[in-house]
């Protein structure tokens, strides 16, 4: 073979292998669809941005995020669902759905169980909250991480609301969650639970006169559109949580397994760095868009009127994980 021949040879030869390898790296870089309820200017979003970030850094490409935003996927509850048939690979929910799933985290929504962030994120950072985690393999989710939503309000459109003889008689969309309304029943409020994505049309309807969420979630909803009342009530501390697909996450390598438990505490830490900001600077916010906020509320006389719902919660769960957060040192 003359030399010409023989350069030409190497040279498709070398041009067809680094084709077949950018193919296969190609091939390699798997979508992974990331899913939750609320806006883009969300503290969810910014945990899914983290998220993302992180996974597609470690990974060097071989993973890429997808985040579908705003109930894209479906509700928070649909979109549980999702990860246990694979439909859905990584979700950022809050608790409020999780408890019909994983029973033993209906303690965390227990109203007025934790006294402010810095204890709640120190049970679920503690032995409690890795526990919790590591129960949900049993019921076909992997629990990557505990993030935040914040502590829940009562907003509404008829009256300011600082008793719970005020809120008597509200109609108040609740989350697909059986303590939060037995807690909201007790309060002598008409319990609605719905999916996230429907309770802005809710609201504007009049389909129910009010609905409680954080801070975070009003503003990123801009539920001051159809809400003109706020109440600090605090009555719920509503976690959030990072969770996988097992159909996506049993079939990695501990390496691979490594990047999205990573990917999950950089979401985590962002989101909770949002919460915070938003708890500094969200009320004047929402003033600002027209909503007249209840800052001076007696807690007591709410805690007073939910304290069935423990009596509840423990009769059919029993106290062993109430206790013990009750016990701990955080
Ligand atoms: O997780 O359903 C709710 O009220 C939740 O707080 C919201 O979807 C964010």
């Amino acid at each position: 073979m003359n030399a010409n021949v023989a350069r030409h040879t190497l040279t498709t030869a070398i041009t067809g292998a680094s084709l077949a390898l950018l193919s296969l790296h190609a091939q390699a870089a798997q979508t992974v669809n990331l899913g939750h309820t609320l806006s883009d200017s969300s503290h969810y979003s910014v945990g899914a941005d983290a998220f993302k970030a992180t996974l597609e850094r470690l990974s060097d490409g071989e993973f890429t995020v997808e985040e579908h935003t705003a109930g894209a996927l479906g509700g928070e509850r649909a979109m549980i669902e999702g990860l246990q048939i694979g439909t859905v690979d990584i979700v950022i929910t809050s608790t409020g759905p999780l408890g019909n799933f994983v029973p033993e985290t209906y303690v965390l929504d227990l109203p007025f169980l934790f006294e402010d962030y810095e204890q709640a994120r120190c049970v679920l950072d503690g032995e409690i909250g890795e526990e919790l985690l590591d129960k949900m393999d049993e019921h076909d989710i992997v629990g990557l991480a505990w993030s935040e939503n914040g502590f829940r309000h009562m907003t509404n459109s008829q009256r300011a609301v600082t008793t719970p003889e005020d809120a008597e008689g509200l109609k108040v969309r609740t989350m697909e969650n059986k303590v939060h309304m037995e807690a909201f029943k007790q309060m002598g409020v008409h319990p609605t639970p719905m999916a996230f994505p429907e309770v802005f049309t809710a609201l504007q309807q009049g389909t129910v006169d009010g609905q409680e969420n954080p801070i975070t979630v009003i503003v990123a909803t801009k539920f001051w559109e159809v809400q003109d009342h706020l109440s600090l009530t605090g009555h719920v501390y509503s976690p959030a949580a990072v969770l996988g697909s097992p159909i996506l996450l049993e079939g990695l390598s501990d390496e691979q397994r490594g990047w999205f438990e990573q990917a999950a505490q950089d979401a985590a830490e962002a989101t909770r760095d949002e919460v915070s900001r938003l708890e500094r600077e969200g009320i004047e916010l929402l003033r600002e868009n027209g909503m007249t906020v209840e800052t001076e509320i007696d807690k007591e006389p709410f805690q007073e009127a939910v304290q069935p719902a423990y009596e509840i919660y423990t009769e059919q769960y029993g106290s062993e994980m109430l206790d013990r957060i009750r016990a701990s040192d955080c």
